[in-house]
């Protein structure tokens, strides 16, 4: 049979191992990876060029509304447009059930939205504020049945936050489905105490998010996240890390034999706190949740991808406007409590950790694709339909010039969000020709993509939730009582049940 698309000549790397091939695609799939192709109906020139999967972005908000209620600024034509310009194949964005609304139709609508407008294949995570018993043993369970097998919740932000009731319930159920848990893990509590006496002393500038949102919350999240995930033996993703002892704690817990994973992106290893100083309010651009932290948080962040204490690098891409949309609710008057916490980063996730990681021998070319691509196929269920070249696997396919040098700018970028932190840095590596199923849609700095042309990927079961592992005592006795009926009853889910 005849190639669709014969790529030749290029340095082909996947997660264990760089070697010179051709790829032949047939129909969408990776049909031969070898030596000598056949001529395809169209040949691809990648000589001296570098063929990498696709990336995965398995963190990034997406026409969504955050929790303190601003909307994204990019829905999901410009989001697609703007992961599939940075060499992102596949994005899985959340539905955000916010308080008082039906999980199932917040999935529904989200669904619809997504499929009239992605460019790129995607899927999409849900994030649970509530966990009565419709959402949990009703809708969440169907969902997960339906392909959509992991989930976010919050330990801060008063209008998302579970408490750990809350967050054992949720688990219970993540547990018994074979859904992955993500956890934003802060102390709501100190955050809360150290902003309000910050507000009363007038402290209202951009850096004092940084202030308030303290190391120490984030490493006390961390830990307690880890301890109720224990007490049911239940994998969970702790996402954007940031400090050096977040990592310490999920290091000694994987030590123990805990399945405990997180994820780290590119702006807390390559910014640092003193961006939010900058005169004004332009350090609002700056300010994400949980904050850019120091060098020496980045040292510590680099070194855990290193050894595999953190697994996958998402662009938390958070695109927010600097403007009353999103940063500056309130103009100049606006305080660090009242702006739309997060940053954008969804085209320049891969190439800043190609350039920041690979350029700069702080990580190996196989390193770098288990971080954008591999790991997010397998930890979100998508391996080994997507994650890596071989033989039967979507053709996602991403050709990078290794020396291009770029000098990065807003205008340059596809997103709406109207700036970039990155604004004039110079980085190495870009990925010129993107490839989704087998479609080439970006080339030569140009789209070939129509408005809705992405599937939705039914997701399996992620690789953390199924791996063979023997269950602790202790996880047995306490899923033991989580599966107990009684503790089924919609009854046992109200806060009255809370004694
Ligand atoms: N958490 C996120 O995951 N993204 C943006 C802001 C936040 O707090
Ligand atoms: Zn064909
Ligand atoms: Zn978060
Ligand atoms: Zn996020």
């Amino acid at each position: 049979e005849i190639f669709d698309l014969t790529i030749r000549g290029g340095t082909i790397a996947d997660d264990t191992r760089v070697f010179e091939a051709d790829i032949g695609v047939i129909d969408g799939l990776i049909a031969a990876v070898g030596p000598n192709l056949a001529a395809g109906r169209r040949d691809i020139d990648a000589r001296g060029r570098l063929v990498l999967p696709g990336g995965i972005d398995t963190h990034c908000h997406v026409e969504q509304r955050s929790g303190m209620g601003m909307m994204c600024a990019d829905d999901w034509y410009s989001a697609s447009v703007s992961a599939a310009f940075g060499g992102t194949t596949m994005i899985v964005p959340f539905a955000a059930q916010h308080r008082g609304m039906s999980l199932k139709q917040v999935a529904h609508d989200y669904a619809a939205l997504a499929a009239e407008k992605s460019v790129i294949d995607y899927s999409y995570h849900l994030i649970l504020s509530e966990t009565d018993a419709t959402t949990l043993d009703t809708d969440l369970v169907e969902l997960i049945r339906s392909g959509i097998t992991s989930f976010k919740v919050y330990m801060t932000y008063d209008q998302l936050k579970l408490d750990d009731y809350q967050l054992l319930d949720v688990l219970a159920v993540a547990a018994r489905e074979q859904a992955l848990v993500m956890v934003h893990a802060e102390n709501n509590d100190v955050i809360r105490w150290v902003s309000q006496r910050l507000l009363e002393r007038g402290k209202v500038a951009p850096k004092h998010h940084g202030v308030s949102h303290v190391v120490l919350a984030e490493a006390e999240a961390t830990n307690r996240a880890i301890a109720l995930s224990s007490l049911l033996d239940v994998p969970i993703l702790i996402v954007h890390v940031s400090a050096r002892e977040a990592i310490g704690t999920i290091a000694a817990a994987r030590q123990m034999g805990a399945a405990v994973y997180g994820e780290t992106c590119p702006h807390y290893l390559t910014l640092t706190e003193d961006a939010m100083d900058a005169p004004g309010m332009e350090g609002a651009k700056y300010c994400c949740s949980p904050p850019l932290r120091d060098a020496d948080a980045q040292e510590a962040l680099w070194a855990a991808l290193k050894e595999g204490v953190l697994q996958t690098v998402s662009s938390d891409h958070a695109p927010y406007r600097f403007d009353a949309s999103g940063k500056l609710p309130f103009g100049d008057a606006t305080t660090f409590k009242q702006m739309a916490n997060g940053m954008p980063g969804l085209e320049l996730r891969l190439p800043l950790l190609f350039s920041e990681g690979v350029a700069k021998g702080r990580l190996t070319l196989p390193e770098f694709v288990a971080l954008s691509a591999t790991n997010h196929a397998r930890m979100f269920g998508l391996y080994p339909r997507k994650g890596h070249l071989a033989v039967g696997a979507d053709a996602d396919i991403a050709i990078w010039h290794a020396e291009r040098e770029t000098t990065l700018t807003s205008a340059a970028l596809h997103d709406r969000v109207g700036y970039t932190p990155y604004e004039g840095m110079t980085i190495t590596g870009w990925p010129e020709t993107v490839i989704n199923a087998g479609r080439v849609i970006v080339e030569a700095g140009a789209l070939h993509a129509e408005r809705g042309s992405g599937r939705f990927i039914a997701r399996t079961a992620p690789l953390p939730c199924t791996a063979p592992r023997p269950l602790s005592p202790r996880g047995r006795f306490f899923r033991a009582l989580a599966d107990d009926a009684a503790a089924r009853t919609p009854a046992a889910r109200t806060p009255e049940a809370r004694m």
